[in-house]
């Protein structure tokens, strides 16, 4: 296993709309390993394959106490959304910013798992909001834009002095 790079706000590379997996194969399953790594090294609950610059429909997820409850969704699809619900939200591409965000409560997804297997599920909280959020990822989209211009100029700006100090 390795962990990868993960791409920092404002990287373009983010706004990157992710194309569907052909094949779920070793070297998908390779992926997955490194990304799972990555995610729990960070640590975080949520990691998509464009944040390591792989633009494919690809999302990992582990909202457990215990760190051993992983999720796999490849080419996910919504189904089903309904209600509203304000969460504080982070993201591993954007280090030390949090703020809230609102998005359905409830979604129904369609996925393939690891073994390639299509899976249905109902989500809630959470694990709802983070399927939304590393959905969004294979779109293009980072949480940040869904907040005021001044806050993602401010946070911009912060991300790219942190960068600056801190050379790849
Ligand atoms: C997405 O985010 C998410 O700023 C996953 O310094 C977050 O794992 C969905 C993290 C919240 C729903 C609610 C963020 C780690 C991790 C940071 C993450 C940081 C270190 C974020
Ligand atoms: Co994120």
């Amino acid at each position: 296993m390795a962990i990868l790079d993960i791409l920092n706000y404002p990287d373009p590379r983010l706004h990157t709309v992710a194309k569907p997996v052909k094949e779920v194969d070793a070297s998908l399953r390779r992926l997955i390993d490194d990304m799972a790594e990555t995610m729990y090294a960070a640590p975080g609950i949520g990691l998509a394959a464009t944040q390591v610059n792989h633009h494919i429909q690809l999302l990992i997820i582990d909202i457990s106490e215990t760190k051993d409850q992983l999720q796999v969704f490849i080419n996910p699809r919504i189904l089903e959304k309904d209600g509203e619900q304000v969460y504080e939200e982070g993201c591993l591409s954007v280090p030390g910013i949090y703020d809230s965000v609102t998005r359905a409560e409830k979604v129904v997804v369609e996925a393939m798992n690891e073994k390639g297997e299509t899976f249905k599920l109902e989500a809630h909280g959470l694990l709802s909001v983070c399927i939304q959020h590393e959905m969004d990822h294979l779109l293009g989209k980072v949480f940040v834009e869904y907040l005021s211009p001044l806050k993602r100029t401010r946070i911009k700006n912060k991300m790219l002095k942190q960068q600056r100090n801190r050379p790849m």
